[in-house]
């Protein structure tokens, strides 16, 4: 079939929940609205749309995408960003982070095949960043290799960018973390003109804190790399995985795994268990196992339904 000539190619750079901003080449953007009820599109999606008026435009089709990243919590799905390259998990000294939230991230990250790097934020606060540090070390070591961490600032600008930067050039990074973490301060360190639309996609909180309240991406000065600003989580949800992704998601059971008596193990309570007897000896994390679990056991409650 020939490309219909009316339709124009962009990406969407923000959602709004029933609405997308699209940006197009040349970077001119238009406010778009999925054709008829379907949902769907997410930041990042490469679209095409018919223009609609000046400003308008109605999204005709999403292409194939790369990878997706989102979370599922009962019955509802959250996608945050497609066609991601890289993700950047932002923790901080304080508030203290979850390790559980920031697990679950991991395990999403991991099924949809995207690349992590966690950034520890607010190092500034000399009191609690050596036990943050402790706390992010157990995370990344439970991978091998283990997952890069980069110490940053938010609110020194000039160090921000050196110790960022050289990690986003020519990719799309996706800042993904619970609230307050600093993943906007970041943006902002790293892009000057998001200063203003932050806090257009924002809503003040107490203290004149501003939590952010919706998707968006911003291009990198020079053009060289884009990053996606997302709202804080509070939960993380992984309904859309089956046992074996859940499994997956933890590549340090794999190996102990191949000992298993049985073909099928769950690794939950079954004898001769490679994994079980990993977490005994010390050489599988017990708080990793136990979130395994704890995926599992949600998913399992959730089918009964
Ligand atoms: N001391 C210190 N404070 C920081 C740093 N980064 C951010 N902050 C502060 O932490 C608070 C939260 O920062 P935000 O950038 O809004 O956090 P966020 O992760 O975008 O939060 P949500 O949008 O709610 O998800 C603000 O008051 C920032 O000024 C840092 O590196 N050091
Ligand atoms: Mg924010
Ligand atoms: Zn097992």
């Amino acid at each position: 079939m020939a490309p219909d000539p009316s339709l124009v190619a962009g990406r969407i750079i923000a959602s709004h929940g029933r609405h997308y901003t699209v940006e197009m080449v040349g970077g001119a953007t238009r406010q778009c609205f999925p054709r008829g009820k379907k949902s769907g599109p997410a930041v990042g999606d490469l679209v095409l749309i018919r223009p609609q008026g000046d400003s308008e435009g109605v999204i005709e089709s999403i292409q194939a995408r790369r990878n997706l990243l989102y979370r599922s919590d009962d019955m509802r799905t959250k996608q945050f960003a497609a066609n991601v390259d890289q993700l950047l998990l932002v923790v901080a000294v304080e508030p203290a982070f979850s390790p559980d939230l920031v697990g679950r991230a991991l395990v999403a990250a991991h099924s949809a095949d995207i690349a992590p790097l966690i950034i520890l934020n607010k190092a500034d606060i000399a009191d609690g960043l050596d036990k943050a540090q402790g706390r992010v070390h157990a995370l990344s070591s439970a991978y091998q290799p283990p997952i890069p961490v980069l110490l940053t600032n938010a609110l020194d600008t000039q160090a921000t960018t050196q110790a960022l930067l050289p990690h986003l050039r020519g990719k799309c990074s996706l800042l993904l973390g619970q609230s307050g973490m600093g993943k906007s301060s970041l943006l902002n360190a790293l892009v000057p003109q998001a200063q203003a639309a932050t806090q257009e996609h924002s809503i003040a909180l107490d203290a004149g804190r501003h939590t952010t309240t919706s998707t968006r991406l911003y291009h990198l000065p020079g053009g060289d790399g884009t990053l996606i600003d997302s709202p804080g989580f509070q939960n993380f949800g992984l309904f859309h995985l089956s046992p074996g992704d859940i499994e997956r998601g933890f590549p340090e059971f794999a190996q102990r795994a191949a000992h298993c008596r049985f073909y099928n193990c769950t690794h939950r309570r079954e004898p001769g268990c490679g994994v079980l007897a990993a977490v005994q000896e010390g050489s599988i994390q017990p708080e990793r196992h136990e979130l395994y679990l704890r995926i599992l056991a949600e998913n399992e409650a959730q089918e009964r339904y």
